[in-house]
């Protein structure tokens, strides 16, 4: 009897242990998240971060936690990926768990999940094939559009003879020539470069663009909830983003009242058509809040990327005036001063197609990528990631990986050359991310890059106020995204 009941008591301690022991286990799987320091309620680790320099602060943590870790801005949690072969094992190697779309906090004030770049699910996948197969109808990828760049790169060239070498600030010379390629997509017709709007319209975009790369628009990332109620610079961001709403409404009327079913002229036009072809499907993603933004995306990413590398691109060449002599004599030599760059011509111009990279790389555009989030619970490495959990992929710590670029901190096109002088390719040049929300404007911008910059540096050479040691060429900004320093040069005819 005392010996069944003392079995009894055993039995139900082991059964106990092990229920305990399960749940104990399960519990420390579950909490098996990237190490990271400790957060605080709503402010999370605030008292960690420098939001003046987020991308130094995070590469600081990742010293300390390894190139996988996590962080809480406020209260979002953020898994941070550091370096070539985390970035590439999770957004290539486990492409489908982190396609998912993280926040940005200011552009998602406007977008609130809809158009293409700031959506989830069905929506973005519906929305990039569409804006994908649209892009290409309207040539981009084809002669098409190389002839609409080349067309606007001669009316870029009048507009710097036109200022008979005086010093300019090149910003929005080089945002009207950028901007004019995807407008022409998007609404048609390129706008006249005296046009009062559209210089309207590429301040509201650099505006809201730099915005993102200040200390309140990275503090914004941690604490919108609380403050897009209160005054202060994002206020200003918000009233820029709306009225890039607003104008690309008042288009979408437009094309309404004269659209030709038969016969779409635009981005507009072939999305219109396809919400008329989807009106009795209840779960399609073709109405107009989606026509609206993801034009925006288009209009705006478009824009504001391409037109800051070269901005980036100009300064960094002054800086290295052998650089510069490098290309226009490539320049000479394979294509002449008697005929405009095509884009076949980049097969040739090994030399030119280093800088450019370098210049990608350098001024590494969006430091931390566009946040992804994982679709699930994701196994990652010795982690587990719970769904939802946002990602930061540091595409500026692949392109600065040293394993890849013997000085990453430099500015050389020896980066990308071999020793015959051949272009060699990198596996961590990753301006436009990977994986399966990689940037799908990658074909047009880089040919955007080629041929504005060699037809450029076919008609000038450039000249700065101050002498190349004196040029400083570290950003003005880092945040969302890198903002090059205010300067102004010269166009002397060649
Ligand atoms: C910004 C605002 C609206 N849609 C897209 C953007 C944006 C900025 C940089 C990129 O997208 C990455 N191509």
């Amino acid at each position: 009897m005392l010996a069944s009941g003392l079995l009894l008591v055993a039995l139900l301690t082991c059964l106990c242990v092990m229920v305990l022991m399960s749940v104990w286990r399960q519990r420390k799987l579950w909490g098996k998240l990237p190490p990271g320091p400790t957060p605080l309620p709503f402010i999370g680790n605030y008292l960690q971060l420098d939001t003046e320099q987020m991308y130094n602060c995070l590469m600081k943590l990742s010293k300390h936690y390894g190139p996988v870790f996590t962080i809480y801005l406020g209260t979002r949690r953020v898994v941070v990926l550091c370096g070539y072969d985390t970035v590439k094992e999770a957004l290539v190697d486990q492409a489908e768990e982190f396609s998912g779309r993280g926040q940005q906090a200011t552009f998602d004030w406007l977008f609130q999940g809809y158009g293409i770049a700031f959506s989830n699910g069905e929506r973005a996948k519906q929305l990039r094939r569409f804006s994908i197969t649209t892009l290409r109808d309207f040539g981009v990828g084809k002669r098409g559009i190389e002839e609409r760049i080349q067309e606007e790169a001669g009316f870029l060239i009048q507009s710097f003879r036109d200022t008979c070498g005086a010093f300019i600030d090149p910003t929005f010379y080089l945002s009207r020539t950028v901007s004019n390629v995807i407008s022409s997509i998007v609404f048609g017709d390129r706008f006249d470069y005296e046009d009062k709007e559209f210089l309207s319209l590429l301040r509201m975009m650099l505006g809201s663009f730099q915005f993102t790369a200040t200390s309140t628009g990275q503090l914004y990332e941690m604490f919108s909830s609380v403050m897009k109620h209160l005054p202060g610079p994002q206020q200003q961001a918000f009233k820029e983003l709306q009225g890039l709403e607003d104008f690309i409404t008042k288009k979408v009327e437009q094309n309404q009242r004269t659209l030709d079913p038969n016969s779409p002229r635009d981005f507009i036009d072939s999305f219109l058509i396809r919400m008329q072809e989807e009106k009795n499907n209840p779960n399609t993603e073709f109405y107009m809040k989606n026509l609206v933004l993801t034009t925006l995306n288009l209009f705006f990413a478009g824009t504001e990327t391409v037109s800051t590398t070269l901005r980036y691109g100009f300064l960094l060449l002054m800086k290295h005036p052998d650089v510069e002599a490098k290309l226009h004599e490539e320049i000479d030599q394979v294509i002449g001063r008697n005929r405009q760059p095509k884009f076949e011509d980049r097969a040739k111009m090994p030399y030119t197609e280093a800088v450019i990279h370098e210049i990608q790389r350098f001024g590494d555009m969006i430091p931390m990528g566009l946040a992804r989030k994982v679709t699930k619970d994701t196994k990652f490495r010795d982690f587990l990631i719970p769904k939802d959990t946002e990602v930061f992929p540091m595409l500026g710590s692949v392109l600065r990986d040293p394993k890849f670029f013997s000085n990453p901190e430099d500015f050389n096109p020896q980066h990308f050359l071999d020793d015959k002088g051949q272009f060699k390719k990198s596996d961590a040049f990753v301006p436009f991310s990977l994986g399966k929300r990689y940037c799908f404007g990658e074909g047009l911008a880089r040919m955007e890059l080629f041929l504005f910059l060699t037809t450029i540096l076919q008609n000038f050479h450039f000249k700065s106020p101050q002498a190349p040691q004196d040029i400083d060429v570290s950003p003005k900004l880092v945040g969302f995204a890198t903002i090059p320093r205010n300067y102004t040069m010269s166009f002397l005819a060649r």
